[in-house]
């Protein structure tokens, strides 16, 4: 058994097990994986709920240490394991930028995420126009990636960080169903997506959804 586990939702399309996924495969690092039954509740089970604290996925395991909240295990993996590639950009003022992007998607931009779940991505996309307000949350998360890439540029800070997969992710609840992202943020989606980290996330063989 590696030394580290990683609990993810069972249907794989959680954005925040997601990154902690791609933050595990991008350092390289050995590490178990675990489904979670969101739709069984597994996650409020009583091992899963005192373990996490929080009764939510994902979850980390490093030995006999347990960690949820996915941007404090990216910084974990990083802190903990100094000799694997870097996930968050060295530069102190990108990292600092990373951090934002980071703790903006996750909790901004809500008429996105709730007009486009992240099963869109995964399993079938929208049918549903976006309403006025998540229309404006669009045009606001395009204008902050406009302003943020340069042009050609296929990730944010010159070379991967966890802030591309996590950016990425809220950009393809729009470009999956539909919503033109322009040439300029269609080439960083498209480069971030076609890694190999998140390649093995996107073909996970996925069971029939189940809402929850
Ligand atoms: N801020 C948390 C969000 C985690 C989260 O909301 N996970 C969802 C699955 S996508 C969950 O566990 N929901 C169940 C609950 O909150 O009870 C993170 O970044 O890890």
């Amino acid at each position: 058994m590696a030394d580290l586990t990683l609990w993810v939702d069972a249907f794989w399309i959680s954005p925040y097990a997601f990154s902690s996924f791609i933050a595990l495969e991008e350092k390289e690092l050995p590490y178990d994986v675990q489904e979670v039954a969101m739709h069984r509740a597994e996650n409020r089970g009583p091992d899963y709920a005192r373990r996490s604290l929080t009764a939510r996925v994902p979850m980390l395991r490093h030995g006999d240490f347990f960690l949820s909240e996915s941007s404090a295990i990216a910084e974990y993996l990083e802190d903990a394991f100094p000799g694997s590639p870097r996930i968050l950009p060295e530069d102190t003022q990108q990292r600092a930028r990373a951090r934002q992007i980071m703790a903006w998607v996750r909790s901004d931009l809500m008429p996105i995420r709730e007009e486009r779940s992240s099963e869109t991505i995964f399993y079938a996309p929208a049918t549903q126009p976006l309403s006025p307000r998540a229309q404006q949350a669009g045009a606001k998360l395009l204008g902050a990636v406009d302003a943020l890439l340069a042009p050609g540029a296929t990730s944010l800070f010159g070379k991967f960080s966890i802030a591309d997969a996590d950016l990425t992710f809220m950009l393809q609840r729009l470009g999956k169903s539909g919503h033109p992202l322009g040439e300029k943020v269609q080439r960083f989606v498209d480069a971030t997506w076609s890694r190999p980290s998140v390649r093995k996330w996107v073909e996970r063989k996925r069971a029939t959804f189940i809402p929850y």
